[in-house]
């Protein structure tokens, strides 16, 4: 049996790193995880491609190698995974479709074969089985959310790894939180189920034998639901960290009351955690309260701080057009993003995702505008009814992205960022070769080319002098606000 996985084409936002990416010589920032561990759910007799539209295309002779195609896709894919589910189709094949996408659309959804609702660990063994029986359904849907223990550990041998910028694993799945406009906790729970510490050690130990030195994401979705288990794990992988040199730089996401944690923060530091990316979402409280974002209270700025002072740089996401944010919101989150030190400001606007809270609230007071969510919430539309005036709003929307990515705002902020953060250990990928090319090609195209040089040398200058240990995590972070820069100019903002 040949089996085709494809993961469809992103298109731009901030997350696709796109015009970063060419200064470290990568096509894409992270290795589709979910299709990685759908393959390693298959017989073992079978064979298996990757084609990650994201870094390669999709030709036909790909398609006719294949018995099978398998899709996955998040909701700003589905475009391009319609595409490839008509193209295989046109070419006769049978397709399987799984994947966030599939998972949460009220759409109709393209004509594939078999549709995997949810999870797959426990569904995809069953039709294994009804294949074999000549009874496969067309549908699949776990009755429960599965134990991660029978999640395989993903066969990231599959993935072409020099091309991407990051590799993933995941810990847990599911968050305890219950905030209103968030797809994660329908999709994926509110209680968060966690590997155990040996599936973890598993999982690097295959990627450091698999030759990946650098920066791996922990793409959970709040990798401090479960604390009990994460206050175990830490000290495990802070010991296999320093066996093996310090082979990872880790990446991961949380909930802001991580800062209320000062042992798990240490902890943190310890097992080689560099980045952490946190839903702060605005500093408004009326408009936190209105979200159920009950854990962003206190003083935000103050615990980003705390965060930023255990080595870690804070990336956040950050959210304008709830019900009750005031007329000088722009100002407020410009304020606020400014005084955070936080380089990576994903700001966006808010959109109803399907079957979400927010979803179903809006529908009762009749304010869905009938369409889903493009799922890209940089793009200026809205599918509700929005309080303030959505010219308003996305004027606003588009002052804050200019603000806050003109240069010397954005290099201002990352200085105090690599102040805040203090002294730290270098990313591995950067001491080697592809290190010397990554800083030739920044230093040509912002040093040289770029017409906002004079502010990338100020901001050199500052690093060369003052923060040297610093020096290779700068690159990246001009890299990056090029990146956002770009991005921001591209939406007339
Ligand atoms: C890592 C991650 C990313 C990474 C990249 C992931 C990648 N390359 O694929 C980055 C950071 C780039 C990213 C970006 C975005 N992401 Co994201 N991301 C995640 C996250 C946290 C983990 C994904 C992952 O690897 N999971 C681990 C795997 C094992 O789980 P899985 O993919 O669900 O796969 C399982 C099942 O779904 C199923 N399955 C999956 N595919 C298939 C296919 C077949 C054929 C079958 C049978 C089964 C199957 O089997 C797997 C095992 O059970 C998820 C949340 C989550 N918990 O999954 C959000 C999530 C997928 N992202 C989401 C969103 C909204 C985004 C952004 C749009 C955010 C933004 N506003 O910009 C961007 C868009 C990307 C872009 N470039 O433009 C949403 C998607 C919502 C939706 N309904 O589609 C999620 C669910 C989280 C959320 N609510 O924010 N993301
Ligand atoms: S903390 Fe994050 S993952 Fe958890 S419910 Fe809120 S938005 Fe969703």
């Amino acid at each position: 049996m040949n089996i085709l996985l494809v993961n469809p084409e992103f298109p731009e936002t901030y997350w696709s790193f796109r015009y970063a990416l060419p200064f470290e010589g990568k096509k894409c920032a992270f290795p589709p995880l979910g299709l990685l561990t759908v393959s390693a759910l298959l017989p073992k007799s079978w064979n298996r491609r990757l084609i990650d539209l994201n870094i390669e295309s999709l030709k036909a002779r790909d398609i006719d190698w294949a018995d099978m195609v398998f899709v996955t896709g998040m909701l700003v894919q589905k475009d391009s995974l319609r595409e490839v589910v008509k193209r295989a189709k046109a070419q006769g094949k049978r397709v399987v479709l799984g994947g966030p996408y599939v998972t949460s659309t009220r759409e109709e959804l393209p004509p594939a074969d078999h549709l995997f609702r949810g999870e797959a660990e426990t569904t995809l063994p069953q039709f294994i089985d009804d294949l074999a029986k000549g009874c496969a359904k067309a549908v699949y849907q776990a009755p429960e959310r599965p134990a991660l223990a029978l999640t395989p550990i993903a066969d990231f041998g599959l993935a072409n790894m020099k091309r991407y910028s990051a590799m993933s694993v995941q810990y847990s799945r599911g968050c305890p939180f219950s905030c209103e406009f968030c797809d994660i906790i329908e999709i994926y729970g509110r209680v968060p189920r966690t590997k155990s510490n040996q599936q973890m050690l598993a999982e690097f130990d295959a990627l450091r034998d698999l030759g990946w030195r650098g920066t791996v994401f922990i793409v959970d979705d709040n990798f401090i639901g479960n604390k009990k288990n994460v206050r175990k794990l830490l000290p495990e992988l802070a010991k296999w960290q320093k066996q093996n040199g310090y082979p990872f730089s880790l990446i991961t996401e949380s909930s802001i009351n991580l800062a209320d944690d000062e042992p798990l923060l240490e902890s943190m530091r310890d097992a080689g955690f560099r980045r952490v990316f946190i839903g702060i979402e605005t500093p408004v409280e009326e408009s936190l309260h209105e979200a159920q974002k009950t854990q962003n209270r206190g003083n935000l700025l103050d615990s980003v701080k705390t965060i930023q002072s255990y080595g870690m740089e804070v990336m956040a996401g950050f959210i304008v057009g709830f019900d009750n944010d005031p007329e000088d919101i722009f100002e407020r989150q410009i304020d606020f993003i400014r005084k955070s030190a936080i380089p990576l400001a994903m700001v966006g606007l808010l959109n109803a995702l399907p079957d979400t809270q927010l979803w179903k609230r809006l529908e009762r007071e009749g304010r869905l505008l009938g369409e889903d969510a493009s799922g890209n919430n940089t793009v200026c539309t809205f599918n509700f009814k929005t309080r303030m005036d959505p010219a308003l709003l996305i004027q606003g929307y588009q002052s804050i992205m200019r603000t806050i990515y003109s240069p010397r705002e954005y290099y201002d902020r990352t200085l105090d960022s690599i102040r805040r953060t203090g002294r730290q250990l270098a990313d591995p990928q950067y001491r080697n070769l592809s290190g010397l090319k990554a800083l030739t090609r920044v230093l040509l195209k912002l040093g040289i080319l770029d017409r906002e040089r004079k502010e990338f040398w100020r901001f050199f200058t500052h690093v060369v002098v003052r923060h040297r240990d610093k020096f290779t995590d700068s690159l990246r972070l001009a890299a990056v606000g090029y990146h956002f820069r770009k991005l921001s100019d591209s939406y007339g903002a």
